[in-house]
């Protein structure tokens, strides 16, 4: 495409210079000059603590401009295969601190701020609104992706919805929880770059109509009854002391006109701005239902939306590149990060088939190349299924290439299985007994050219429970990786006292070779070695303890073994089989039993959705024995307990450099992976965990003797199942009776005697998640973990262990990992005639 502006019109002196590539702390400090006066409108002299915050943001984004540039620029004109990954949820967490952290400028940052004479780093970075467009573990594993991806040098980019509110805020209002709008656009978010006229068309509604091509052949055409435009906004992803800075991509809803003149010149402004209104409630809000799935239109037409606007970006991005459509699997990956974007199947086919007018198995053989797909849950309620009546009113030309898909993938099995009806009828995309509805996850199956779980357990668990017939079908095509986590944000970023120890030990260039810290072994036994490990986290205990007074007056003591719980609230997570523990641990305090005992701070944070009743008085059960527990003096600081209100991943960097006891207990089979339990394995947490998720994973590469085992295995819990009596379970742990007893009275409740009981009920009467046969393995190994902790040489060495062992879990061998087997892509370094620090 040719632009009105000649070429060599000289791009700013930064760009490519090696001498001076803007980022020492005196040009950093210019730019935040610069943009103080000209972006901000402000005076240095006046500026708030926002105002900084904002003109250093600025001046930083400035500072990775070239690099995101190159990177786009190698983009468009190569012809290197492009990873796109497809999720609903982004849950990117604050920039500045990390741009800083990727661009090597702290140093500088703090030196440019000191010139202000006003308020240091730490305060700046505390101001940043975090942009919450994710529920938990699969928006921040999004996150964690795309920045291995750019780190690793992997060209990609990440798609999904720039949502204008996403994941609620959190307040803790007489223990119960409030939901708050999440207003993070409202002081300017400046990590985003908007391009508007890249913007395209989403269709929704209407019908399909036959008609003969030039060629006389018959041809199906949709025709939506309504229109919306994606506006791309790109968010930046800087790789860690590479030039790669790839992009997420976010899709805003705006109206294809802004209102109807017509109804306007009527005087009719209510149905003028209607259209504009219902089109941009579709990037309005994140939906809050971590795990569960309502089958609400509206969360269809998100799908479709964010979707269809980035295929078609892909598609305009193949023609840039001089490249046919027929290409499109040699210059673009798909990975669907669980079923949220699958309609991808049915739109890249009728992109490829209507629009592009190829035949039907020439489509079919590009889409099945190039999709792929990460399931995250076998819980049946977040399975998602879409009515056929509200498919077809929505998308009607998806529904027929959806039967069209069906039918011929039917066929297949027939010629594989002769006769086996009910064979046809499990396999089926379409689900048909009742209401027929259309199951993602079969369609996303079908058409994939793999299919993962995120942790060993799990991806056998899909194998063998979820979807067994697919699997006798294409044994070849189901596979594992095992989900990580970035070493940047979660150890260099987060734990700042022992990011510098560890560059003392292993070099500073550990963040880019995180198996190094296997280098830590020899050293765990060290006992100077080991009292600098002490300190360091002696030092982040203090933090989040300074947290915890601020936010809730609750006053905890840093050596006290810090236990934490942080995830969303879940049954199946069982925060309340942690909270029940404590009681316990309360009654034999007040009963005298404290031998073996040690001080404890029990801490819990997390967010429950807005309509999952349960949850909600689960938190209102942890703020009650909190509110109860912390009151007490009979305690002599054996015992705190905390919840941490809003946490999100912002809280999540102060605490899992905090944690000396990691809980991970959920029912085993349940919990898909997990990364919270790797983020607290790689800051030296020893794990109290059950045989589920990555768990079992941790526990082999930490070793047995560094991990507190219990509870039941998915075997076994299987076999319960059949026949389980949780009341009969009751006697078998000592003070059980007397801690349900003293819960249904009201002792947690200031003598409300009903507040909790249906909480005491669901445990004895149905137990589903089995908390009551886990319990006494579990309270054995509470009472492990406090004998270790006695010893502070011993526990310091399994801490260390644990770090050391743990870089198996970095996101960058998972990237590795996807890239190699499913993929099938490769490096690419990008070129700026310049090297970074
Ligand atoms: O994905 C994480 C895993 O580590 C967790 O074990 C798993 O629970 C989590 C519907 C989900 N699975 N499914 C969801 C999220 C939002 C939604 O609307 C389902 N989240 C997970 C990363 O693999």
């Amino acid at each position: 495409s040719s632009s009105p502006v000649p070429h060599g019109i000289p791009v700013p002196a930064s760009y490519g210079d090696p001498q001076r590539n803007g980022l020492t702390a005196n040009d950093l400090f210019d730019g935040m000059a610069e943009h103080l006066f000209y972006t901000l409108g402000t005076r240095a002299e006046g500026a708030s603590v926002h105002d900084l915050y904002m003109a250093l943001s600025h001046a930083v984004r400035d500072r990775l401009m070239t690099r995101h540039l190159a990177t786009k620029d190698q983009l468009r004109a190569g012809s290197a295969k492009v990873v796109a990954y497809f999720s609903a949820e982004f849950l990117i967490g604050p920039q500045l601190g990390n741009n800083l952290l990727m661009l090597g400028m702290q140093a500088e940052a703090a030196e440019a701020l000191r010139r202000f004479g006003g308020p240091g780093l730490d305060q700046v970075l505390d101001v940043e609104e975090e942009p919450g467009l994710g529920n938990g573990g699969l928006g921040r594993l999004a996150a964690c992706y795309l920045e291995s991806l750019a780190s690793l040098e992997f060209p990609a980019s990440g798609y999904g919805i720039r949502y204008e509110f996403g994941i609620f805020d959190q307040a803790i209002r007489d223990g119960w929880q409030v939901e708050i709008t999440d207003k993070w656009l409202k002081g300017g978010w400046p990590w985003e770059l908007v391009y508007p006229a890249q913007s395209v068309s989403v269709g929704f509604g209407g019908h399909v109509e036959s008609y003969g091509d030039e060629q006389g052949a018959e041809r199906r055409r949709w025709l939506p009854a309504h229109r919306a435009l994606g506006v791309p906004h790109d968010v930046p992803v800087l790789g860690y002391r590479v030039n790669s800075c790839d992009r997420i991509r976010l899709w805003r809803a705006v109206a294809a006109e802004s209102f109807d003149v017509h109804a306007f010149n009527e005087g009719d402004f209510q149905r003028a701005v209607q259209e504009k209104v219902a089109s941009e409630t579709l990037s309005k809000v994140l939906y809050p239902n971590d795990g569960t799935d309502q089958g609400k239109r509206l969360r269809l037409e998100q799908q479709h939306f964010f979707v269809s606007c980035s295929l078609q970006d892909m598609l305009r991005t193949l023609a840039l590149r001089g490249a046919p459509v027929q290409s499109f699997a040699e210059h673009w990956t798909v990975q669907l990060n669980d079923t949220h974007p699958s309609i991808a199947v049915a739109e890249l086919m009728r992109l490829l088939v209507d629009e592009h007018r190829l035949g039907w198995d020439e489509a079919w053989t590009i889409t099945t190349a190039s999709i792929a797909y990460t399931n995250h849950t076998l819980l049946p309620e977040a399975l998602e299924r879409w009515e056929v009546g509200l498919f077809g009113s929505l998308l009607p030309r998806h529904l027929e290439i959806i039967y069209e898909i069906n039918a011929r993938f039917l066929q297949q099995v027939r010629l594989h299985a002769p006769g086996d009806l009910d064979l046809l009828r499990r396999v089926s995309i379409i689900h048909e007994d009742g209401t027929k509805a259309v199951r993602m996850a079969h369609l996303a199956t079908v058409a994939a050219h793999h299919v993962n779980g995120v942790a060993a357990l799990h991806s056998q668990l899909v194998k063998t429970d979820l979807f067994p017939d697919f699997a006798a079908l294409w044994p070849g095509k189901f596979t594992n990786v095992t989900n990580g986590v970035t070493p940047r944000r979660w150890l260099a970023l987060a734990n700042p006292p022992l990011a510098r120890l560890l560059g003392e030990t292993l070099g500073d260039d550990w963040p880019a070779h995180i198996e190094r810290l296997r280098q830590l072994e020899p050293l765990a036994t060290d006992s100077g070695f080991q009292q600098r490990w002490a300190a360091c986290k002696l030092a982040c205990k203090r933090r989040l303890a300074g947290v915890i007074a601020e936010q809730s007056q609750v006053l905890v003591d840093p050596t006290s073994l810090f236990d934490i719980q942080v995830k969303r609230i879940h049954e199946y997570k069982r925060q309340h089989l942690n909270a029940l523990q404590v009681v316990l641990q309360y009654l034999r305090i007040k009963h005298g039993e404290t031998e073996g005992m040690v001080p404890r701070t029990v801490i819990f944070g997390g967010k429950a959705a807005p309509g999952y009743w349960m949850a909600k008085l689960i938190i209102r059960f942890i703020s009650g024995i909190a509110e109860t527990i912390n009151a007490d003096p009979d305690n002599r600081g054996l015992l705190r307990v905390a919840f941490l209100a809003d946490y999100n991943v912002k809280l999540g960097e102060r605490v899992y450099p905090a944690a000396d006891l990691s809980e991970q207990i959920s029912t085993a089979g349940l919990e898909a992976s997990g990364t919270g339990n790797m983020k607290f394995a790689l800051n030296g947490a020893l794990t109290i965990g059950t045989l589920d998720g990555a768990n079992v994973e941790i526990r082999q590469q930490v070793g047995t003797d560094n991990f507190f085992l219990f509870g039941h295995t998915t075997e076994q819990i299987a076999e319960l199942r059949s026949d389980y009596r949780p009341w009969e379970w009751v006697e078998k742990v000592p003070l059980l009776r007397e801690a349900l007893d003293l819960i249904e009275r009201g002792h947690f409740s200031n003598g409300d005697g009903e507040l909790f009981r249906p909480l005491v009920q669901n445990i004895v009467g149905r137990d589903s998640y089995f908390l009551l046969a886990d319990l006494p393995d579990y309270l054995v190994s509470q009472n492990d973990a406090s004998r270790l902790w006695a010893d502070p040489s011993a526990w310091q060495r399994a801490s260390i262990l644990n770090t050391a062992r743990s870089g198996y879990f970095s996101s960058d061998r998972a990237i590795r990992e996807y890239a190699e087997r499913v993929w099938g892509v490769e490096p690419l370094p990008v070129a700026m005639g310049c090297e970074v620090s």
